[in-house]
This record gives structure tokens, sequence and C-alpha cells, in this order.
């Protein structure tokens, strides 16, 4: 057994209450050491992992871990958000009684760790001296050292955050104990891993998998999840899995900040890490703030919305991230970034990584190649050759501060000032390049309703949005209707309202399929224009919808653009959004005690489309 006192009193480590937490899942988990972990920790834990073959050199200061082949990603289905009060349960929460949840995961984790270093990871999802402060410390403990190293990359990682706070019993206690992989039955019905956030207790207890989704429990469990519980419990903020940039005007010297919800495959890392296009670059800058989560409050100084990225890092999909989609991403995971790549293909003898869509082809020469699952390419059996060489879940994990774009004050504690929040899904179909809507209940009604296609089309309902609540299905922590009126009371208690816009990149011709806008850097042109006209500098076209930019009110200037595809992405197929309107009926039907705010938004929308025959 750990003797915990000693390891913590060697750290220095003070708090009572965090001594008292790490005593009781080192007694429970049977670790046989503790280790306190602190940033500077970084070099010698890469050195031991590197030393113990856990992760592999990919370059100067670059690394390489591979997971267990059947842990690869978060598990919807085995996560779960439990609390004492039984009307916390929603519709996407997976909601269970803590009092079953709590002893379920301690009989799991029961001397799971034995033999195993726990290391105690205290954290903070936000810059100190941030007025959420209070929400933002955690502390960690993990069975596993990569996944150590992946939190100090993605979070403030030290122990003066939790030996400071000012109240010191207010941290989250977040325990993730690894199990032994490869009997856990993942995916079959005697599935043994569990993910659960009690959320009235602040407690996060992950039993199975290392997969960071799954294991860096300061970024979805905590960042999401756990502070999307405390911001309505308190009253006080958003918790959204949204990304937050800066778009500067070098000519008036003003700056705007947007940040947005896309649902998985929309393209929000590589509009998060945008730069302007060229034939724009010399009046605008695009400054990066964060790609997954803000915390959105209302601020009663200047009655502006400000919002933060509570994250250190960015856990990116490397999945087609090249020179041509996400250049900034690239450089922040060149030689020197301390960067962890995870499951994209590695080449033992040349330390190279490379995944789909970072080049056109893949290497030519397959020498020393490895897939993801370490299988040498040169000898893949022939059944398996067209096989992805990396896993199509690929991850790179790097700090915020690698980011050549990074805001320059992207750790001010304060936060930013929010002046659009803007919606996107994959749709190849009905939703215009921008429509921007000036009303909050419409805004809101505009998020819960956000979807992107799904892979129904094979399944006979072709054009079926999957619904994806602001970008926050897989993270709600309370009911919906709660969550929508949580949203109502925030963004409405701010004086200075932000505009809001649905946007999409993907619109197709119907004909032969191609995409209609050219996506990527030219996406800031839509936002740029809905700035413009939250500045009234243009009127836009008034949809049943929302409002379109008018053909000559958006900057083309280096846009290839054909006139009519211009005029179909500028406008809405009425017929199509009627059929929509009744699917989102059904899908808002779901949400008990939904305000009625929102059902009077969903029925003036469905009226002006009405008349709009
Ligand atoms: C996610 C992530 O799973 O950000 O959404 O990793
Ligand atoms: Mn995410």
């Amino acid at each position: 057994m750990a003797d915990v006192h000693a390891a913590l009193g060697g750290a220095g480590l003070r708090n009572v209450h965090v001594r008292e937490y790490v005593r009781h899942w080192a007694e429970l988990t049977g670790a046989a050491r503790i280790e306190v972990i602190n940033a500077s920790d970084d070099a010698r834990l890469i050195g031991e992992a590197l030393a113990d073959g856990e992760i592999l050199p990919a370059g100067e200061g670059r690394y390489y871990s591979r997971s267990y082949v059947k842990d690869t990603a978060r598990s919807e289905e085995r996560t779960v958000v439990a609390t004492s009060n039984p009307a916390d349960k929603g519709v996407y929460n997976n909601w269970r009684p803590a009092g079953e949840m709590r002893p379920l995961l301690e009989e799991r984790m029961r001397g799971a760790s034995a033999g195993k270093t726990m290391y105690v990871v205290p954290y903070v999802m936000a810059a100190a001296g941030s007025p959420l402060e209070r929400y933002a410390a955690g502390v960690e403990l993990t069975d596993c050292r990569t996944v150590a190293l992946h939190m100090i990359r993605m979070a403030r990682v030290g122990v003066h955050y939790i030996d400071n706070l000012a109240d010191q019993n207010s941290f989250v206690r977040a325990v993730h104990v690894t199990g032994d992989l490869e009997k856990l039955g993942q995916g079959t019905p005697g599935d043994q891993r569990c993910f659960v956030t009690i959320a009235d207790e602040r407690t996060i207890l992950h039993f199975g998998s290392s997969y960071g989704g799954n294991a860096l429990l300061g970024k979805i469990a905590h960042g999401l999840r756990q502070a999307a519980y405390d911001g309505w419990a308190s009253g006080e903020f958003l918790a959204e899995q949204f990304m937050l940039i800066g778009i500067a005007d070098k000519l008036t010297g003003k700056r705007y900040h947007v940040c947005g919800g896309f649902p998985s495959a929309s393209g929000k890392t590589n509009l998060a890490m945008m730069l302007a296009p060229d034939a724009l670059a010399g009046r605008y800058r695009v400054d990066f703030y964060g790609d997954d989560i803000a915390w959105l409050r209302a601020d009663p100084d200047d009655g502006k919305i400000y919002a933060i990225n509570p994250e250190f890092g960015v856990f990116g999909v490397a999945k087609d991230t090249s020179e041509v989609t996400n250049p900034a991403a690239l450089a922040s995971v060149a030689p020197g970034t301390g960067t962890l790549f995870t499951n994209v293909a590695y080449n033992d003898r040349t330390q190279e990584v490379w995944w789909e869509g970072r080049t056109p082809a893949p290497p030519a020469d397959v020498a020393g190649w490895r897939d993801w699952t370490g299988t040498l390419i040169s000898e893949r059996p022939a059944e398996d050759a067209d096989a992805p060489w990396a896993h199509p879940n690929s991850r790179f994990t790097t700090a915020l501060a690698n980011v050549p774009n990074v805001a320059p004050d992207f750790d001010d504690p304060r936060g930013v000032p929010i002046d659009a929040i803007i919606f996107g899904g994959r749709t190849r179909d009905r939703e215009p390049l921008i429509r921007a809507i000036t009303d909050l209940a419409e805004g809101v009604y505009d998020g819960l309703t956000l979807g992107a296609e799904a892979t129904f089309a094979a399944e006979g309902v072709e054009g079926l949005l999957r619904y994806d609540p602001m970008s926050m299905r897989p993270f709600m922590s309370y009911p919906e209707g709660a969550y929508a009126a949580h949203w109502l009371k925030v963004i409405g208690s701010a004086a200075s309202q932000p505009i809001f816009a649905h946007v999409n990149w993907f619109r197709r011709d119907p004909g032969d399929g191609h995409y209609l806008w050219p996506g990527y850097r030219d996406n800031l042109r839509p936002l740029l224009w809905l700035l413009r006209l939250k500045e009234g500098e243009v009127r836009g076209r008034q949809t049943p919808v929302g409002i379109i930019p008018a053909k000559d009110e958006l900057d083309l200037d280096g846009v290839a653009a054909t006139p009519e595809e211009l005029e179909t992405i500028l406008s809405i197929d009425t017929p199509r959004w009627k059929q929509e309107i009744k699917h989102r009926e059904q899908h808002l039907e779901q949400f008990a005690g939904l305000p009625e705010e929102i059902w009077q938004a969903h029925r003036r929308v469905a009226a002006a489309l009405h008349r709009a025959d």
C-alpha cells in the first residue's frame, strides 16, 4: 500500500480535503505508489514513458502512443450523469441515481490499480483569477502515466492551484481507473466500462478506458458535463462544446469575438484555427482562442457576454488535417512542440507520423510504416489492404500556446466579449451559407434544433438530420427544458446581446454534388458579413428563417464561385424547410418543460414559412 501522506507531504500538497480524497481512493483502488504531478514534471515523465516503451519518439520533441485496439473513442451509451434528484433526468443525459452508481463504480475500481502508480493531477479549467475560478479546480487521480502527460497539455496543472483555493473543499473529484482493458468486454452485453459524472457531488468516476475523451477528466467530464451542471445550479454561466475565435480589423482597430457549436465532422476545429484568406489578410486577422469548449457568462460591469476557453491545449482529430484544411494545426504539432500523437500511423525507422488526408496519398515507400494497430503496412493481410493507416479518431494533443495564431490575450482570466454565437451542421441542402438571427429566443431555438446529416440515407430516411442541440447532445447533464430556460436567462441578462447565426459550409450542387462554397479560410467572409450586419452596415434580405446576405454584401474578392452557385447558397429551399419544421416539432416535443418562448419562436418560423408560399 502506498504511503499517501508521505507522498503528498513530500510534494508540498497541504489541502486537507485533497489529502483525504486521495487517501480514500488510494486505499480503494489499491494503488502501490502515489505521485503528485506538476507541469514541470513533464520532461521527467516523458523520459520515463519513453524508457518503458509506453510512448515512442516521433521526431524532435514529439511523441507517439497507441491505445488498446478496442479503446479508441468515447462511448456515449456507457456514459452516465448521476444525481440524487430524479427530476434531473433528461432525454440525452443517461441519468441514473447517484446512490446506484457510486457503489457500482467503487466495486469496479476496488483493487483495480494494484501494483500501479496513482498520479495525482491537480488542475484548473480556467486562467487563474477568472470570475468562474471556483468552478474550475479539480484533482484527477489516474493510474495511467500517458493520461497525466495529456492532462499537462490540456489543463493548467500544479499543486499551487489546489493549495491556494479560496474554498479548500471546492474542487472536482475526478477518478480515473483504467482497468484490465483486455478483459472489459468492450461493445458486448457484459461491457464493464462505466463513465459517471455524479454532478450534484462534483465527483467524476471513470472506469475502463484510457482514451482521451474518456480519461482526460478535466476536458469533457469536468469542462462540459460538470461545468454545465454547475453553471445551471449556480445560475451563473453556460458551459458549451463551442469553438472561440477573435477577428481583428486592422483598419479600424476593432476586435470581435465569435463562438459557436458544430456537431462532429462539421469543421469546428478547422474553423477555430482558420487564417484569413490571402485577399483579406491585409485587413483582417483571425485569432485562435479555443476549438472545443467555451464557458459563457454575463458580466454585470459592462452588460456583455464574456467567454473563456477553460482548456490549455487542443485534443484534435488528426484525420484530414493538412496544409489546405488547417495549416495552423500542422504548425502547432511541428517538431519541438511536445505534441503527443495517438493512433496515427507511425514509422519506426524514421519516427515520422502520417494520417489519412495529411497528404493526398500515403507515403510511397512503406518501409518502416505501421498502421495504428502496430501492424507493418508491408505485412498487412490482403483483406486489410484498403484499411486506413490511422484510426479515424486518431488525435494530436498540443498546448494552445503552440497554435501560431493563438490570441495574444488567450490567457486573460476575464475572457473576451462575445459579438456573435453561431451554429452549423453539415447539410447538403436547405441551409444557406449563413442566416442571421437577431431574436434571442429564435437564436436559442436554432441551437436546440441544430443537426447534421446522419448516415440515415441507407435506411431510407434520406435527408433527416441527427439533432444535436447546441452540439451538446453527448454532454448534456441536466434536462433540456431547463437547459433552454437557462440559456434564455444567462444571455437574456446581458444588456448588450450577441447576434446569432446559422452557417453551412457544405451545401452541394443538386446535380453533380460538388461543394458550392470553397470553405476553410473563405468561411471568414460570411462571418465578416454577420459582424457588419450587427453593426448596421449592411441590411441583408429577410427570409422566414433569418437574414441572408444580399449578393453584393459579401466580400468575394478572390472567390471563384459562379453566380449560379452563389444564388443557391444564398437561398433557402422553402418546401424542404416545411418538411424540416415538422421534424423539429417532434424533436422539441421530447423535451419536458421547454420554455414557452421557444415554442413561440418555433411557431413564428413555421408561420413565416407558411406565408412564403
Ligand atoms: C469530442 C472531443 O469527443 O472533443 O468531442 O474530443
Ligand atoms: Mn469536442
